[in-house]
Order: structure tokens, then C-alpha cells, then sequence
């Protein structure tokens, strides 16, 4: 079988288990940020079967009990940090990451670290890691967010401005909610505004 196939049958065998492994808000959500990271992935010249398949699977854990994930770190010896043992809801993105190889059979790391990274970011991110944290924010089903017009609209011009206001505005709800803060969201915002400004400043 040619490769393409493989990648068709693996996708729809993974939106079933999605559809048993979710509740139905997430499940719709989920294949919303599948179609979204897709549709960006042909914008911006990205690998849509792989969008797909990060899309799909990045909140893969999502409807598991907190202390599920927790087992499940322990069990595999994952790292748990300070803010994760306090929020443990963070997790699902380290253990979503876990799943997908353990399984859901993914060995394509760059998918893997599409959904490791997709709560927080990270600074360098690459170009699946970015459409796949930009598509959970803007898939049709999201409503509540401030600026999704425009956001919206930037993701299809210009990745790296669309994560930046998204960070930003992602910043200042948990700032204005009183959530605890990871600095891992802290320190990609600030990589991506600088990165933002150093180009303005020299035109690129
Ligand atoms: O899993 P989703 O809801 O689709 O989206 P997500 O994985 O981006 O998680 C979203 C939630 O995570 C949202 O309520 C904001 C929250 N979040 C992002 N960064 C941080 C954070 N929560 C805390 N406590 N600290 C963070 O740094
Ligand atoms: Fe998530
Ligand atoms: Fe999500």
C-alpha cells in the first residue's frame, strides 16, 4: 500500500477511537481543530495529513481524571513540575503527547511535539507545532475568546502574528482569572514579541 493510504486509514481509525475516548464537546472540538490545522497547513505549505493527525489527537487526554494523568506520569516516569502537580489539568498535553505514541501508535516526532507543545508553546516552535496551537484556538466551534474575527483572519496570513496575539490575549485572561501561570506560556509570548519587534526594526 502506498504510503498516502496508510495515512488515510490511520486517520480515520483514530477519529473513532477520538469519538470513544471524548465527550461530545471535545469530540466536535477536536475535529474542528482537525479541519482548522488542515486548511492552515495548506496556506502555509505544511504537511496535511500530519495537522490532521496532531489535530486529531492533541486532546487526546483531555477527558481523563486528574488523577489519571497523574498515574499515568508516575507510572511512565513523565516529569510532573510544581505548576502541573497544582494544575494538573496542563497535563493533558504531556500525557496526550504519551498516548499518542504508547496507544495510538505515532512515531512522527514532529507530530508528537505538535502535541506536547500545544498548551503553552514553547519559543522556536515549529511550523505544525504553531498551526496546531493557532487551529485550537480558532476552530469554529471556539466562540468565547476576545478578537477571534481578526485573529482568525491573521492565521492566514501570518502565523507567527497570530500566535503572538493569542499568547498575548491568553496571557491577559489568565492574569485577569487569577490562574496560576506557567512560564513556559510566559517565556514563549516573550520570544515571539521580541521576535515581532527585531523584525520590525530591521524590516524584514
Ligand atoms: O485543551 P483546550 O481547552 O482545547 O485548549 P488548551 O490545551 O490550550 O488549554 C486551554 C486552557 O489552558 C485555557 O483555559 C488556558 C489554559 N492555560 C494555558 N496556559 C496556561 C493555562 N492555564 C494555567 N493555569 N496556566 C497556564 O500557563
Ligand atoms: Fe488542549
Ligand atoms: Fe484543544
Amino acid at each position: 500500500m502506498k504510503a498516502i493510504g496508510m495515512k488515510t486509514i490511520e486517520l480515520k481509525k483514530i477519529r473513532k477511537a477520538m469519538e470513544r475516548a471524548l465527550d461530545d464537546r471535545r469530540y466536535e472540538h477536536t475535529l474542528g481543530v482537525a479541519y482548522t490545522a488542515a486548511a492552515l497547513a495548506m496556506c502555509h505549505d505544511a504537511s496535511i495529513k500530519d495537522a490532521q493527525l496532531a489535530g486529531l489527537l492533541h486532546d487526546c487526554a483531555k477527558c481523563l481524571s486528574d488523577e489519571k494523568r497523574l498515574s499515568i506520569c508516575e507510572k511512565h516516569n513523565i516529569s510532573i513540575n510544581e505548576i502541573e502537580r497544582r494544575n494538573p489539568a496542563l497535563l493533558h498535553a504531556k500525557v496526550g503527547s504519551f498516548l499518542a505514541m504508547e496507544e495510538y501508535g505515532v512515531s512522527d516526532s514532529n507530530v508528537i511535539h505538535a502535541i506536547l507543545n500545544h498548551t503553552t508553546g514553547r519559543p522556536g516552535m515549529s511550523k505544525l507545532e504553531k498551526i496546531i496551537f493557532i487551529a485550537d484556538y480558532i476552530e469554529p466551534g471556539r466562540t468565547k475568546a476576545p478578537n477571534l474575527d481578526e485573529i482568525r483572519q491573521l492565521a492566514f496570513v501570518n502565523l507567527d502574528a497570530a500566535l503572538l496575539r493569542i499568547l498575548g490575549d491568553t496571557l491577559e485572561y489568565l492574569e485577569s482569572s487569577g490562574e496560576e501561570i506557567d512560564p513556559m506560556t510566559r517565556k514563549t509570548y516573550n520570544y515571539y514579541r521580541s521576535a515581532a519587534e527585531s523584525e520590525q526594526r530591521t524590516g524584514e
